[in-house]
C-alpha cells in the first residue's frame, strides 16, 4: 500500500539507503511558527481568482484518507501512514489557475517556502493534510495544516501551510536557493542503477542543522 511509488509498483517500497523510522522524526528550519488564527490559506499568483480559504472550508473538500509512505532526504522513511486531507486539485480549482502556470510555491508561516512543478502537484495523492492515522497533526509536524507530496522527498511537504502561489516561471524556495539537492525523487538512485548509469546515491545529510 505504498502510494508514494505511485505508478511504479515495480520499485522497492523503501528506496535504497533509507532507514525505516519507528517514531516520526521532527525536522524543520527555525522555530515552530505562531501562524495565523483562525488558520487560512491564501491562493494567489497566476490565478483568475485570488482567495483566502479558511481551514474549515478546506476541510469541506476532504477526500478518502490517503495511504502514503514519506521519505526524507536525510535518510529516514515513515511507513503505514493514512493522511486525512483535501486533494490539491480540489483546492486549486477554487482559484482557477491560468493555463500558463507551471510551478507552485508553497509558503509556510514564518517565511519558509518550497517550489514544486505543478505536474507533481496534480497527482491524486497530493493533498493539504491535517491528520495522520486519525490524529490531528501536532504543531511540530506542521499542524494545523501541511502539504503532502509523497512521491517527492519530504522537504517539499511544506509544514504550516499559509499560502499557495501559482507561477508561470519557476523560482527557488528557501532551501532550493542554494540547494545541492536537485534530485527530488527518492527512487532515482534505483532507477539509475537499473539503467547502469552509475548515478550516485543520495548522501545521508539534510539541510537543517
Ligand atoms: N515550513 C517548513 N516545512 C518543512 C520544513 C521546514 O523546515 N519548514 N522541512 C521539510 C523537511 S526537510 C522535512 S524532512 C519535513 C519534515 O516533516 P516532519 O518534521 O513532520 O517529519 O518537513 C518539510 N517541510
Ligand atoms: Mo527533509
Amino acid at each position: 500500500m505504498s502510494a508514494a511509488r505511485g505508478d511504479r509498483p515495480d520499485l522497492p517500497r523503501i528506496p535504497p539507503g533509507q532507514t525505516v523510522a519507528q517514531n516520526w522524526p521532527v525536522l524543520h528550519y527555525g522555530e515552530v511558527p505562531a501562524g495565523t488564527r483562525p488558520w487560512r490559506v491564501r491562493l494567489f499568483g497566476a490565478v483568475q481568482r485570488e482567495v483566502y480559504l479558511p481551514l474549515e472550508e478546506i476541510q469541506r473538500l476532504r477526500s478518502a484518507d490517503i495511504p502514503a509512505d514519506v521519505h526524507c532526504v536525510s535518510g529516514w522513511s515513515l511507513l503505514d501512514n493514512a493522511w486525512t486531507g483535501a486533494p490539491f486539485t480540489a483546492v486549486e480549482a477554487m482559484a482557477r489557475p491560468l493555463p500558463s502556470a507551471r510551478f507552485l510555491m508553497a509558503h509556510a508561516a514564518g517565511g519558509w517556502s518550497t517550489n514544486i512543478p505543478l505536474t507533481d502537484c496534480r497527482r491524486p495523492d497530493v493533498a493539504l493534510v491535517w491528520a495522520r492515522n486519525g490524529v490531528p497533526l501536532p504543531a511540530v509536524h506542521g499542524g494545523p495544516l501541511r502539504l503532502l507530496v509523497p512521491h517527492l522527498y519530504l522537504w517539499k511537504s511544506c509544514k504550516w501551510l499559509v499560502a499557495l502561489e501559482w507561477m508561470i516561471q519557476d523560482r527557488p524556495g528557501f532551501w532550493e536557493k542554494d540547494s545541492k539537492y536537485t534530485n527530488l525523487d527518492p527512487w532515482a538512485a534505483v532507477r539509475g542503477r537499473e539503467k547502469q548509469t552509475g548515478a550516485p546515491a543520495q548522501g545521508p545529510d539534510d539541510r537543517p542543522a
